[in-house]
Protein backbone atom coordinates (compact mmCIF):
# COMPACT_ATOMS: atom_id res chain seq x y z
CA UNK A 1 0.00 0.00 0.00
CA UNK A 2 1.21 3.27 -0.98
CA UNK A 3 1.94 5.93 1.94
CA UNK A 4 2.96 9.59 2.09
CA UNK A 5 5.81 8.89 4.50
CA UNK A 6 9.35 7.58 4.29
CA UNK A 7 12.05 7.11 6.82
CA UNK A 8 15.64 8.16 6.60
CA UNK A 9 18.66 8.38 9.06
CA UNK A 10 21.18 11.08 8.79
CA UNK A 11 24.34 8.47 8.67
CA UNK A 12 27.40 8.85 11.18
CA UNK A 13 29.95 10.16 8.05
CA UNK A 14 27.58 13.53 7.35
CA UNK A 15 26.82 13.39 11.46
CA UNK A 16 31.03 13.56 11.99
CA UNK A 17 31.45 15.86 9.23
CA UNK A 18 29.05 18.30 10.72
CA UNK A 19 26.45 18.31 8.34
CA UNK A 20 23.08 17.55 10.08
CA UNK A 21 21.75 21.17 9.94
CA UNK A 22 22.24 21.60 6.53
CA UNK A 23 20.94 18.12 5.76
CA UNK A 24 17.75 18.50 7.23
CA UNK A 25 17.23 21.67 6.49
CA UNK A 26 17.83 20.06 2.46
CA UNK A 27 14.98 17.98 3.50
CA UNK A 28 12.21 20.52 5.10
CA UNK A 29 13.04 22.70 2.42
CA UNK A 30 11.99 20.05 0.21
CA UNK A 31 8.50 20.29 1.83
CA UNK A 32 8.92 17.25 3.87
CA UNK A 33 7.56 16.95 7.57
CA UNK A 34 9.01 15.47 10.54
CA UNK A 35 6.76 13.16 12.05
CA UNK A 36 9.21 11.76 14.16
CA UNK A 37 13.17 12.28 14.84
CA UNK A 38 16.14 10.86 17.37
CA UNK A 39 19.18 11.23 17.89
CA UNK A 40 20.60 7.79 18.34
CA UNK A 41 23.34 5.26 17.46
CA UNK A 42 22.97 1.86 16.40
CA UNK A 43 24.80 -1.29 18.08
CA UNK A 44 26.23 -3.50 15.46
CA UNK A 45 23.96 -6.06 16.49
CA UNK A 46 21.14 -3.34 15.51
CA UNK A 47 22.88 -2.18 12.47
CA UNK A 48 22.78 -5.87 11.19
CA UNK A 49 19.10 -6.65 11.81
CA UNK A 50 18.41 -3.47 9.82
CA UNK A 51 20.45 -4.25 6.35
CA UNK A 52 19.52 -7.95 7.21
CA UNK A 53 18.38 -7.91 3.28
CA UNK A 54 22.30 -7.32 2.65
CA UNK A 55 23.39 -10.33 4.57
CA UNK A 56 25.10 -12.07 1.60
CA UNK A 57 26.53 -8.97 0.21
CA UNK A 58 30.43 -8.84 0.12
CA UNK A 59 29.89 -5.21 1.70
CA UNK A 60 27.54 -6.39 4.60
CA UNK A 61 30.33 -6.69 7.22
CA UNK A 62 31.47 -2.80 6.11
CA UNK A 63 28.44 -1.26 6.24
CA UNK A 64 27.61 -3.17 9.88
CA UNK A 65 31.09 -1.71 11.16
CA UNK A 66 30.10 1.61 9.72
CA UNK A 67 26.99 2.17 10.17
CA UNK A 68 27.75 1.22 14.24
CA UNK A 69 30.33 3.61 14.29
CA UNK A 70 28.90 6.29 15.68
CA UNK A 71 25.82 8.50 16.35
CA UNK A 72 22.61 9.10 13.47
CA UNK A 73 19.78 11.07 13.28
CA UNK A 74 16.63 8.67 12.33
CA UNK A 75 13.51 10.36 11.00
CA UNK A 76 9.89 9.33 9.49
CA UNK A 77 8.93 12.03 7.34
CA UNK A 78 5.66 13.08 5.54
CA UNK A 79 4.86 14.19 2.21
CA UNK A 80 2.76 13.58 -0.91
CA UNK A 81 5.01 11.05 -2.83
CA UNK A 82 7.31 10.49 -0.25
CA UNK A 83 9.38 7.73 -0.96
CA UNK A 84 9.96 7.97 -4.25
CA UNK A 85 9.86 12.08 -4.32
CA UNK A 86 13.00 11.63 -1.37
CA UNK A 87 14.97 8.98 -3.38
CA UNK A 88 15.31 11.80 -5.90
CA UNK A 89 16.43 14.43 -2.96
CA UNK A 90 19.12 12.01 -2.01
CA UNK A 91 20.15 10.84 -5.24
CA UNK A 92 22.01 7.63 -6.57
CA UNK A 93 23.63 5.41 -4.18
CA UNK A 94 27.09 5.87 -4.86
CA UNK A 95 27.58 9.85 -4.44
CA UNK A 96 29.86 9.56 -7.64
CA UNK A 97 26.45 8.90 -9.99
CA UNK A 98 24.36 11.08 -8.37
CA UNK A 99 22.73 14.46 -9.73
CA UNK A 100 24.04 17.72 -9.03
CA UNK A 101 22.40 19.56 -6.30
CA UNK A 102 21.33 15.93 -4.39
CA UNK A 103 22.11 15.54 -0.61
CA UNK A 104 24.28 12.46 -1.52
CA UNK A 105 25.96 14.53 -4.46
CA UNK A 106 26.29 17.91 -1.66
CA UNK A 107 27.70 15.48 1.13
CA UNK A 108 28.51 12.15 0.80
CA UNK A 109 32.24 10.55 0.67
CA UNK A 110 31.79 7.25 -1.33
CA UNK A 111 29.29 4.54 -2.16
CA UNK A 112 29.55 3.35 1.38
CA UNK A 113 29.82 6.29 3.96
CA UNK A 114 27.06 7.64 1.66
CA UNK A 115 25.36 10.63 4.19
CA UNK A 116 22.22 9.80 4.31
CA UNK A 117 19.59 6.61 3.92
CA UNK A 118 15.91 6.75 2.14
CA UNK A 119 12.93 3.91 2.35
CA UNK A 120 12.82 2.14 -0.95
CA UNK A 121 9.08 1.50 -0.91
CA UNK A 122 6.42 2.36 1.84
CA UNK A 123 6.68 -0.84 3.09
CA UNK A 124 9.94 -0.67 4.16
CA UNK A 125 9.44 2.51 5.18
CA UNK A 126 6.95 1.49 7.56
CA UNK A 127 8.79 -1.66 8.98
CA UNK A 128 12.13 0.43 9.40
CA UNK A 129 10.10 3.36 11.44
CA UNK A 130 8.65 0.93 13.28
CA UNK A 131 12.34 -0.58 13.98
CA UNK A 132 13.50 2.84 15.10
CA UNK A 133 10.21 4.57 16.79
CA UNK A 134 6.83 3.42 18.96
CA UNK A 135 3.62 4.71 17.83
CA UNK A 136 4.28 7.08 20.47
CA UNK A 137 6.77 8.95 19.10
CA UNK A 138 5.41 9.66 15.83
CA UNK A 139 3.42 13.01 15.49
CA UNK A 140 2.02 13.96 12.27
P1 LIG B 1 20.27 2.69 -1.06
O1 LIG B 1 18.89 2.13 -1.16
O2 LIG B 1 20.56 3.78 -2.09
O3 LIG B 1 20.64 3.12 0.34
O4 LIG B 1 21.26 1.52 -1.45
P2 LIG B 1 21.25 -0.03 -1.11
O5 LIG B 1 20.01 -0.44 -0.38
O6 LIG B 1 21.58 -0.75 -2.37
O7 LIG B 1 22.50 -0.18 -0.14
C1 LIG B 1 22.39 0.09 1.23
C2 LIG B 1 23.71 0.53 1.74
O8 LIG B 1 24.70 -0.47 1.51
C3 LIG B 1 24.24 1.76 1.04
F1 LIG B 1 23.72 2.88 1.52
C4 LIG B 1 25.73 1.63 1.26
C5 LIG B 1 25.96 0.14 1.25
N1 LIG B 1 26.50 -0.32 -0.05
C6 LIG B 1 27.86 -0.50 -0.15
O9 LIG B 1 28.60 -0.26 0.80
N2 LIG B 1 28.36 -0.95 -1.34
C7 LIG B 1 27.56 -1.21 -2.43
O10 LIG B 1 28.07 -1.64 -3.47
C8 LIG B 1 26.17 -1.02 -2.31
C9 LIG B 1 25.67 -0.57 -1.09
Amino acid sequence: MATNRTFTMIKPDAVKAGHIGNILQHIIAAGYKVVAMKYTKLSAEKAGEFYAVHKERPFYGELVDFMSSGPIVAAVLEKENAVEDFRKLIGATNPAEAEEGTIRAKYAKNIGENAVHGSDSSENAAIEGSFHFGGVEMFS
